[in-house]
């Protein structure tokens, strides 16, 4: 432990979904959580959870959950909020009314438009790198969300990157006038959609962004901005 946080009450817990490798931690939403406690430089401990541990993370049913002394605290953007209301120094969210609904418009374009275009990509490589312990549940819960068996949600990947890239123009757009979609500074709308990559990042070797992509220079950036919450997890260079 380095740093003690001022504002939130120590000790701080936060269940990180992993791969069989323990650090390979992949879910999307932790990483915005991890991005935010980077941001505002505060110290916490990782515990690696896995789906079949549901218990553990009781009345929650998904991680990210974040323990803060003895309160328990679920879903990735009222984490977030807690964490900006005890520390509002370099905020990640917007004061004014019309920033605040303007982000919470890029948070549920990163959730439902960007995310449902790279789950056919990535989603064998997700099921590739499961604990075994994992393997059955997710098999089983994806196959009856998609569908389909998990090997033919996707079949034709360069089609699907294509499709993706083709999703990510507006970001494109707004990187190509911004450094970041929070304009001077990142915000929570780099966050979560950095926690999209990452968590593609994390197990997945498709190139998903061509070099000479505004999208890819700002993800490098975002990635060496945080590289503090990244170093030490698996994942493939990009
Ligand atoms: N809306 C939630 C979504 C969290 C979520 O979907 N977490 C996934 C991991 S990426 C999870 O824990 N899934 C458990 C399961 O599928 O059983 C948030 O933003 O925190």
């Amino acid at each position: 432990m380095a740093k003690i946080a001022a504002g939130l009450v120590q000790p701080l817990r936060l269940w990180e979904l992993a791969g069989a490798d323990p650090a390979r931690v992949f879910s999307p939403y932790v990483w915005r959580v991890r991005l935010v406690l980077a941001h505002k430089g505060i110290d916490y401990e990782s515990t690696v959870w896995r789906y079949n541990d549901k218990r553990l993370i009781a009345p929650a049913q998904k991680v990210p959950v974040l323990d803060v002394k003895d309160l328990r605290l679920a879903e990735s953007r009222d984490i977030s909020q807690y964490i900006e209301d005890k520390h509002p120094d370099k905020p990640v969210f917007s004061s004014c009314q019309a920033g605040a609904t303007s982000l919470d418009f890029l948070i549920s374009w990163a959730d439902c438009v960007m995310n449902p275009a790279l789950m056919p990509i990535i989603i064998l490589d997700v099921f590739n790198q499961l604990a075994p312990q994992d393997k059955a549940y997710f098999r089983t819960s994806r196959e009856q969300r998609f569908g389909k068996p998990l090997e033919q949600i996707c079949t034709d990947i360069p089609a699907e990157v294509e499709q993706f890239r083709h999703v990510m123009e507006p970001v494109r757009q707004t990187l190509s006038k911004h450094k970041w979609l929070g304009g001077r500074e990142p915000n929570y709308g780099d966050i979560a959609i950095a926690g999209n990559f990452l968590w593609a990042r994390a197990v997945s070797q498709h190139n998903l962004l061509e070099e000479s992509d505004a999208i890819y220079a700002w993800r490098q950036r975002m990635f060496d901005r945080y590289a503090v919450a990244i170093e030490g997890t698996s994942g493939y260079d990009l």
